[in-house]
């Protein structure tokens, strides 16, 4: 069938079809999607079978809670973040820290404290090596930002997330972090190792399928919310991990792998009262103004709550 042919025919099934009032937005989306879909079963001639079976593995996917790992794994979370930096750059909107993708595995209601918080259950600190991450959170004009919410998340030392991983204590390496009277957020942590996709999992199957890996980086993310300010979504990524350019999620960035520290100071470990040397990284952020044409920071999607 010619492509005009398809359009003709998805169009009298999505459009004229109608007998009351559509929703314009839906009927456009479905209308573009189930002639693109038709026209790509037409040039590639799939399958009645392939067709299926395209449909068993969403559901499959879909019963596994896994559509939320595709997304990134094949680049669509990715895509949606360099659109949104097009509309910045459209509206004038510049300077602010780069966005990162959240990621299938941000959990609503971690606990909540200023300036500092620690973020492990100390189950790991034996075979973990200790982390600090401080910095300070600015607007655009370079003042710092007193009360910005600071929600922090990030995996253990085998690339697994609290809640999502039931041996994990509740809020495990999650929190959130209000920023003191100069702006400044710090806290302590374990280093954390990239997460791999559950090898079982339908994710994994289809990047097998496409002779992808399905690990990421060891990262950390960040929600940074502010009055009057931009909601940012992003990670920061660990340096000289083995996977740091080469994420199944795409998400590294430059602006996004700060420097590794690694302190052996005995003052500092008295300090700290630590044994052993630790890491520590500095990281800066740096919130924009909402403005009505640039991307909008907030994403409406259904998120783990606990
Ligand atoms: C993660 O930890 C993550 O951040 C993303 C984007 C996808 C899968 C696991
Ligand atoms: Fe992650």
């Amino acid at each position: 069938m010619k492509h005009t042919e398809i359009d003709a025919l998805v169009k009298s099934w999505i459009v004229d079809a109608a007998d009351k009032p559509a929703n314009p937005r839906v009927q456009a989306i479905v209308l573009r999607l189930v002639a693109d879909l038709c026209k790509a079963i037409e040039d590639l001639d799939i399958s009645a079978t392939e067709f299926w079976k395209g449909l068993e593995y969403l559901q499959e996917a879909g019963k596994r809670h896994e559509l939320g790992l595709i997304a990134p794994g094949i680049g669509l979370e990715r895509f949606l973040d360099m659109r949104a930096d097009e509309a910045d750059v459209k509206a004038g909107l510049t300077g602010g820290t780069p966005r990162a993708i959240e990621g299938p595995l941000y959990v609503a209601g971690a606990p909540e404290s200023v300036g500092f918080a620690r973020l492990d259950d100390g189950t790991e600190v034996d075979i973990a090596e200790t982390l600090f991450m401080q910095g300070t959170v600015y607007d655009s004009k370079g003042n710092s930002l007193p009360n910005a919410k600071v929600e922090v998340w990030h995996a253990n030392t085998k690339g697994s997330y609290s809640y999502f991983d039931q041996t994990q204590s509740a809020f495990n390496l999650r929190r959130t972090i209000v920023t003191d009277s100069q702006g400044r957020y710090s806290f302590q942590s374990i280093m954390p190792n990239g997460y791999g996709c559950p090898p079982d999992g339908s994710t994994q199957a289809l990047l097998d399928l496409l002779g992808r890996h399905g690990n990421r980086p060891a990262h950390v993310h960040f929600f940074v919310t502010a009055p009057g300010h931009r909601k940012l979504t992003t990670q920061i990524n660990i340096d000289g991990d083995k996977y740091l350019w080469d994420d199944f999620a795409f998400a590294s960035r430059e602006g996004l792998v700060p420097p590794v520290k690694r302190i052996n100071d005995a003052a500092e470990l008295a300090k700290r009262n630590l044994k052993k040397p630790f890491a520590s990284i500095d990281f800066d952020i740096n919130l924009v103004e909402e403005k009505p044409k640039a991307a909008s920071g907030l994403v409406d999607r259904i998120r783990a709550a606990a």
